[in-house]
């Protein structure tokens, strides 16, 4: 990152001497602005032709809010309960790895970002910083932990119990990336891998047992490091079966992230889990697979109504938000969006993204004529006409 050219982009918001962008779309285009191509690329992009990225956006352009007039409310509650906690508004911050690309300050700008707006964050198993560092940071804030199983036990045990012991309140483990996907634009860029050169493995160089595994302390040789990441990394073999050990390494409800479909989601419940996260990973894994909004009615089918189930991908609006939790999430990551506030204006960037969705989330609820998220039932909705 060009860090005199964006610290200058900075000051200039800071100072208003040019409005903030508005629109997702307006925040995107200021990133692409303040960032190195390759930066940008990265978190713009998506698998091959893109069409999943589009694909989320579109799904949601298929259904219609229907509001209900003069119900009199006046107060709106957008709170939501998860695992017995309550949050003023029904999105976290999902998790993204290799923030340093984008910002300085990385995780610790969205962390006090979070912490201000007393949003839940999870945080990235490919972060920049140390999930303690994070923690800090948050102070009682709350967090959840996403993790990428290494092909490894040992190293992801040890993650798992230091996520525990810093205080985050779940494990979320993304099993749509095993391996990473074809992204046409990091091959462009001459395979931009930020991980092959060590960045985005903070929680790893932190950790006493992958230190065990190198000749070298990272501190000496970050390469060599980045290296063995990228080997452990892809985890094509593992499987269902596996969540029993990692039922073992932890009390911490477990939530699976990249669930598309109602006999994944039954899976995981056989298999132990506490939640699920419908999710295609922003189109970034499998071009041309299902959106996001798409996938999200067969997996509230497919279980009970009080099991969690959160949903991302193509987020962008307050329309989408409660499109999303009138379908059966019962919350949404925000992805994306966040990161262009962060490229864009550090901490300030990501809470004016933040505060720009809850004004509208909030209006728009009034609108309707909901009083709470609870009351935002199925007659809210309808398909668009063919
Ligand atoms: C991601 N995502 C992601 N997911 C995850 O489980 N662990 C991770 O480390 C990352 N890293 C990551 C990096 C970047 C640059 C992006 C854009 C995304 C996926 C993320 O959590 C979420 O599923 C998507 O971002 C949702 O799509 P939208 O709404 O951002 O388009
Ligand atoms: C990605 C990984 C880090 O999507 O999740 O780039």
């Amino acid at each position: 990152v060009d860090a005199k050219a964006r610290s200058a982009r900075e000051r200039e918001y800071i100072d208003v001497k040019r409005p903030w962008p508005m629109a997702p779309e307006e925040w995107e285009a200021s990133a692409q602005e303040v960032l190195p191509q390759q930066a940008f690329d990265y978190v713009a992009g998506g698998a091959g032709l893109e069409q999943t990225m589009r694909a989320n956006r579109d799904a949601f352009y298929d259904w219609r809010l229907v509001p209900r007039m003069l119900t009199g409310t006046t107060e709106r509650d957008l709170s939501v309960e998860l695992f017995g906690a309550r949050s003023p508004v029904p999105f976290f911050l999902a998790p993204v790895g290799v923030q340093a690309l984008f910002h300085d300050d990385a995780e610790l700008a969205v962390a006090r970002a979070a912490r201000n707006m007393k949003i839940p964050m999870v945080l990235s198993s490919a972060a920049s910083t140390s999930m303690e560092e994070v923690a800090e940071e948050l102070g009682d804030s709350p967090r959840w932990f996403q993790l990428y199983w290494l092909n490894d036990r040992d190293i992801t045990a040890s993650i798992v119990k230091r996520a525990e012991a810093a205080g985050y309140t779940a494990i979320v483990l993304t099993v749509d990336t095993l391996s990473l996907g074809y992204r046409d634009r990091d091959v462009r860029n001459q395979g931009f891998l930020p991980f092959i050169v060590g960045q985005g493995i903070a929680q790893f160089t932190s950790d006493p047992v992958y230190r065990s595994r190198l000749e070298k302390p990272p501190e000496e040789d970050l390469e060599a490091a980045g290296m063995l990441w990228v080997s452990l990394f892809p985890n094509l073999g593992l499987s269902w079966d596996d969540l029993a050990w990692l039922r073992e390494q932890t009390s911490l409800p477990v939530l699976i992230k990249g669930v598309l479909s109602g006999d994944d989601a039954r899976r995981a419940i056989d298999n132990g889990c506490d939640g699920v996260i419908v999710s295609n990973h922003g189109g970034r894994q499998i071009d041309g697979e299902i959106a996001a909004l798409d996938a999200l009615p067969d997996v509230h089918d497919a279980v009970p109504d009080d099991f969690p189930v959160l949903m991302d991908g193509g987020i962008r609006r307050a329309s989408d938000i409660l499109k999303a939790l009138i379908l059966g999430a019962h919350a949404v990551l925000i992805g994306r969006p966040y990161i262009y506030g962060l490229a864009v204006g550090g901490q300030t960037g990501v809470e004016r993204v933040l505060e720009q969705l809850i004004l509208e989330l909030d209006l728009t609820t009034a609108l309707l004529g909901a009083a709470s998220i609870a009351d935002l039932d199925r007659s809210f909705l309808t398909r668009r006409p063919a």
